[in-house]
């Protein structure tokens, strides 16, 4: 499809209608076209004798069911999907052909699938975890998948490991015991043993792996990949997403909380962000190395367990997605898509990463046994929204009807068709780099130092970020029964700092360690600290907690909330109308049953003159709560009684006010700051 810049942008979704089956308002058949006129009672030998095995209805509906699921993704089993759009800002010709690079203002249907990592498909999204976030472009020359995390580096430098990795984080085997959790001792012991994953960990126990929103988390191609131009030049490429919205978490307690009170919380964020309109936007990134700089940096850009620090190698923006569509069925679309970084277009190659190199291997290899045969691209999904033509042939599930009798290379009957393409046809060519070398199972010297990243980390976060990481590291280590292994995961971390390593062993019962025997790396990326991100008010949810004879003031003010594009939502003691003391009404969105501090980003505590003594109490409770996870506080009228009285130890990000304006514009300004970390909660 060689069509215009409109046609591109809508042809996945085109492609997918004719797949769609609205069944709404038709008539009920069998697989095979049959009306059905019973679909209640199987069909038997007299009315309360046994069914009869020649109900082909029952037999066949049976069957579908008891054949309806398919094994779950061996690694990011709980994941969530959504199609949107990808618009070019810049030509990249300068590093790139990719054709979907090329041209401003172009734009490329995208599907994005985030996932959890450890937790099967049914398990809690607020694990403490890496956040898979794969995203596919459906370009005019193939599918292009850049499967990357939100974390930019990974736990292992060479992939032959990843099954060790793997069967270390997942449930104990003996006992399937923990789910969608790394707090156990398998996963430390690995670590301890395995200790190229310092960098990855320190990432991992940092507030960057219980994201607020899959809206508010940075995406990374991990991978050291290759852009070639025209000319055939090459450089070494990394990709960035980068969150309009900033880079957002929650904090741990909420997040344990909030798997109990919502575990689809992410998804459902996704979701109803999707159908209000507030569409999740990422701008595209990507950080350059010409080749002739291969050797300049004083770690190897090939090493998967090293960041390029964007002060040193800056990030250029390139384009944004846009996820602005929910799809149909999660079942036809997220969980039958089918990733693979091996999915290049011309102008995007591979390096030597040994990490990639395995991941090559792997994926095809998975989607086999996922979804049944080598027929899985053929999966409206799947399909690229180029045509496609080979010899490959039947296998399960085939529904391709290759017309002909030549399904060979190289023919005369069919005029040796389907033909090649020469380079400048978009023939895929790999790129001609120069080996040398013999063969040997060994890890280059220069994958050697695991501790100078995790170190750059360290030195890279605030004050309360560390604190978080001392709280993660002590959490995951207390939860493992083995004292030896907590020992050996506190001594690995001595080598990145000693008072982390020290205020862990005191948590946690093992010896502290006295010496740090790491690298001694004094600089700092600020760009990886939470603390530099964008913060704004857009799209955050605030509970509005109000009861009967509110103040004429609150719709007024609740009003003001939305138009700066936040969501306030009413919670009370009962769904339902209530009164305010000037006869408006406001509905109940939620209860106090229902609804949780938890579950919003913010609180506005504004009651009524009518409210009841289990209205303070269960206020009390939502104050409490947001107060003790650092977030913003409003109150106005009763609502501010209520704060006095509560004498909670710390005013930091608590607003009260009665006059709406004067109110609004400190309270936006608290909600745009998310958490206030100078606050003393004890
Ligand atoms: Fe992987 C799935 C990301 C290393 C083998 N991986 C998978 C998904 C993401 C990643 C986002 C889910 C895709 C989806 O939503 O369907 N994986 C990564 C990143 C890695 C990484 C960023 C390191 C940089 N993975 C990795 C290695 C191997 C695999 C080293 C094996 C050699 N990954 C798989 C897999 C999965 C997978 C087993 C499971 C389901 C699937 O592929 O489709 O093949």
């Amino acid at each position: 499809m060689r069509g215009n810049k409109k046609e591109l942008a809508d042809s996945k979704d085109k492609q997918l209608e004719n797949y769609r089956a609205h069944d709404e308002g038709k008539k009920m058949t069998t697989n095979q076209g049959l009306r059905v006129s019973e679909d209640e009672f199987s069909l038997k030998a007299g009315e309360r004798g046994p069914t009869l095995m020649e109900d082909f209805h029952f037999r066949e509906k049976m069957t579908h069911f008891d054949h309806e699921r398919i094994p779950e993704r061996v690694v990011h089993a709980r994941g969530y999907a959504a199609h949107g759009e990808f618009e070019l800002y810049e030509s990249m010709k300068k590093y790139t052909k990719a054709k979907f690079l090329q041209e401003p203002g172009s734009k490329t249907p995208v599907f994005v699938r985030f996932s959890t990592v450890v937790g099967s498909r049914g398990s809690g999204e607020l694990a403490r975890d890496v956040r898979g976030f794969a995203t596919k472009f459906y370009t005019e020359e193939g599918n292009y998948d850049l499967v990357g995390n939100n974390i930019p580096v990974f736990f292992i430098q060479d992939a032959v490991k990843f099954p060790d990795l793997i069967h270390a984080v997942k449930p104990e085997p003996h006992n399937e015991i923990p789910q969608a959790a790394t707090a156990h001792d398998t996963f430390w012991d690995f670590v301890a043993n395995n200790q190229e994953s310092a960098h990855m960990i320190m990432w991992a126990m940092s507030d960057r792996a219980i994201p607020r929103s899959f809206r508010m988390m940075e995406g990374f191609g991990v991978h050291t990949f290759r852009f070639i131009n025209e000319d055939g030049e090459a450089f070494f490429v990394k990709f960035h997403w980068k969150p309009t919205l900033g880079v957002h978490s929650v904090v741990w307690d909420e997040a344990q909380k909030l798997n109990g009170k919502n575990p689809d919380f992410h998804r459902q964020d996704l979701y109803e962000s999707i159908e209000c309109g507030d569409y999740p936007e990422y701008e595209l990134g990507v950080q350059i190395i010409s080749e002739k700089d291969e050797f300049v940096f004083d770690f190897d850009i090939l090493d998967p367990t090293k960041i390029w620090p964007e002060e040193d190698v800056p990030v250029k923006i390139i384009g944004k997605m846009t996820l602005n569509r929910n799809v149909d069925n999660v079942f036809a679309e997220t969980e039958q898509v089918a990733f693979h970084p091996g999915n290049v277009v011309p102008g995007i190659d591979f390096t030597n990463d040994p990490l990639l190199q395995g991941r090559l291997f792997s994926y095809t290899d998975t989607q086999l046994i996922r979804l049944g045969g080598p027929n899985f691209h053929e999966l409206p999904i799947n399909r690229p929204v180029c045509p496609f033509h080979n010899n490959q042939r039947d296998g399960y599930g085939r529904q391709t009807i290759n017309v002909g009798r030549v399904s060979y290379h190289k023919n005369s009957l069919a005029n040796n068709t389907p033909s090649l393409s020469s380079v400048d046809e978009g023939g895929y060519t790999h790129y001609q780099e120069k080996i040398d070398g013999r063969k040997v199972v060994a890890r280059s010297d220069s994958f050697k130092d695991h501790f100078s990243h995790a170190v750059l980390f360290w030195n890279s976060m605030s004050e309360p970020e560390k604190e978080h990481i001392i709280e993660a590291f002590s959490f995951e280590l207390g939860m493992c029964k083995e004292k030896n292994v907590r020992q050996q995961v506190v001594d690995m971390f001595s080598n990145v700092d000693l008072e982390l390593a020290q205020r862990v062993a005191k948590n946690v019962g093992v010896q502290q360690p006295v010496i740090n025997r790491g690298p001694k790396v004094k600089k700092s990326s600020p760009a990886l600290s939470q603390e530099n991100t964008v913060k704004k008010p857009d799209t955050r949810k605030i509970a509005v907690l109000v009861g009967e004879r509110f103040n004429k003031n609150v719709p007024v003010i609740m009003e003001a909330l939305k138009n700066i594009g936040t969501h306030p939502v009413t919670v009370g003691e009962k769904q339902g109308f209530i009164k305010g003391e000037n006869g408006d009404e406001l509905e109940v969105a939620q209860t106090f049953l229902t609804g949780d501090s938890v579950l919003f980003d913010s609180i506005y505590v504004v009651g009524g003159e009518d409210t009841s003594h289990q209205f303070f109490e269960s206020a009390a409770y939502f104050i409490n709560e947001a107060f003790i996870h650092y977030k913003p506080i409003g109150a106005s009228y009763q609502g501010r009684e209520l704060i006095e009285y509560l004498n909670l130890p710390s005013n930091a990000g608590i607003v009260m006010g009665d006059a709406p304006s004067e109110f609004l514009e400190e309270f936006i300004k608290a909600i745009s700051e998310h958490r206030f970390w100078n606050r003393k909660t004890y």
